[in-house]
């Protein structure tokens, strides 16, 4: 049995099957380009979920994590330590906001964001106990703990795992009467969102679509908690993917014309730049004041190591210029994938922002062709991932230069001219 086969053939035996990977086993990783154990170099297009949006195994952010591994790594918060302020008032700047609450995976921060807004319902809004409506979307992806999967349209997500519990009310995702509908209800705390469904295959709602869910919001006294998991941290070409088309190059001046600026902001992934389980929650004093000591928390939450990798991984985006990058490299991927798909008929669109795109394959969702175009593009040195069957997920590291851009544009192009279903 080859190497890869005899890792593939452990994982199989020995590993619960809630995945279905691509034919790869990889072994190292550096910047935009991952190795398989047969020495078989990539260019990695899924970025671990734009978790590795500064690349793998970047220097300085593997630097943070070593030495405070080697220093101090968790404390709890029985005890204070000397790294965890600093991480808070770097965060809380960088993104303007009064206080951050540290947790570890997204879908705990989505929870802590959930847990959040009903105790602010509860103790400011003046909502009856246990009557608090969240409003969510169809299509959502916001993780797999069991009140998340609750509100998920995915039977895969949810299907056999009930009972559910109450407090959600979904609506179609873009639609903005349907929100203008759902928020009149007296019940509603809040409006969770992902300002660009990823799971849903990178659904880039309309351009007005976060701006009129933000004053909706504002309008009914409704918490707009933006779920940017995936889609923050310079993935989109600016810091939030709610931060519209401000492209600030410095920490945020809050309230900008275009900044559609969260009640309750929700990140994760790229956070740590991948290194580590890295998620938080932001949020103003009249809202996160609500949570006293003791009402929520989480033992790894804020750790000495989380603390110290947050913010190399955050100064990485600032002086390697991430934001402008994703945004302008975006442009020219969008463009080499309309001209590709101009004179072919094998890709119906792409759709996205800054580097988090898609291209929707022209077969049905049941149709094995997207998979097979991703193991073509496996074939040929790319890393790409199908989701919801006929959609393909583009999105490399943010640090990808323009050049590596255009080699990746020639394997895709290669891949599907000579591609047969
Ligand atoms: C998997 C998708 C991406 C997220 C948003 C919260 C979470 C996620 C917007 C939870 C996680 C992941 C997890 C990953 C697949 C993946 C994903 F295809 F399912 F939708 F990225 F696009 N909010 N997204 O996207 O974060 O608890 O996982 O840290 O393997 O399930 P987590």
């Amino acid at each position: 049995m080859s190497q890869a086969n005899q890792h593939i053939a452990l994982e199989d035996q020995y590993g619960a099957h809630n995945y279905h990977p691509l034919p790869v086993v990889l072994t190292k990783g550096e910047g935009v380009f991952v190795w398989d154990v047969d020495g078989k170099k990539y260019y990695d297009f899924l970025s671990a979920y734009s978790a590795v949006n500064q690349g793998h195994c970047h220097p300085k952010i593997t630097k943070a994590l070593i030495d405070q591994a080697q220093t101090l790594a968790l404390t709890s918060r029985a005890f204070y330590n000397d790294t965890l302020g600093y991480y808070e008032k770097f965060v809380t700047e960088t993104f303007g906001f009064d206080k951050v609450l540290p947790m570890n995976t997204g879908a705990e921060a989505v929870e802590t964001a959930i847990k959040l807004c009903r105790k602010w319902a509860y103790e400011k809004k003046g909502i009856e106990v246990n009557q608090a409506i969240i409003v969510v979307c169809e299509g959502n992806f916001h993780g797999r703990t069991t009140t998340i999967v609750s509100f998920s349209s995915d039977p895969d997500s949810n299907k056999n795992f009930g009972p559910y519990p109450a407090g959600f009310v979904s609506i179609p995702y873009d639609n903005v009467s349907a929100l203008e509908t759902a928020l009149k209800g007296k019940n509603v705390a809040g409006f969770l969102v992902e300002p660009i469904q990823g799971e849903a295959g990178v659904y880039t709602p309309a351009d007005n679509y976060l701006s009129e869910a933000k004053r909706l919001c504002l309008e009914n006294d409704v918490l707009f908690i933006a779920d940017e998991v995936q889609t923050g941290i310079a993935r989109t070409g600016s810091l939030l993917a709610t931060c519209g088309n401000c492209t600030c190059e410095h920490k945020c001046e809050r309230q900008t014309a275009t900044y559609n600026r969260p009640d309750i902001l929700i990140l994760g992934k790229a956070l740590s730049g991948g290194v580590y389980p890295v998620s938080a929650v932001l949020a103003d004093d009249e809202i996160m004041m609500v949570i006293k000591p003791g009402q929520h928390g989480s033992t790894f939450g804020g750790n000495p190591i989380a603390a110290k990798v947050a913010v190399a991984a955050l100064e990485v985006v600032y002086e390697e210029n991430l934001i402008q990058n994703a945004r302008r490299l975006g442009e020219l991927f969008r463009k080499e994938m309309n001209r590709i798909i101009e004179s072919n008929d094998l890709i119906l669109k792409v759709r996205g922002k800054g580097l988090l795109n898609a291209i929707v394959v022209n077969d049905s969702p049941d149709s094995q062709t997207a998979w097979n175009l991703c193991v073509a593009l496996k074939d040929n040195g790319l890393l790409a991932k199908p989701t919801h069957g006929n959609i393909i997920r583009f999105a490399p590291p943010l640090v990808i230069t323009e050049s590596q851009l255009m080699d990746c544009v020639a394997i895709i192009e290669k891949t599907i001219r000579a591609f047969t279903k």
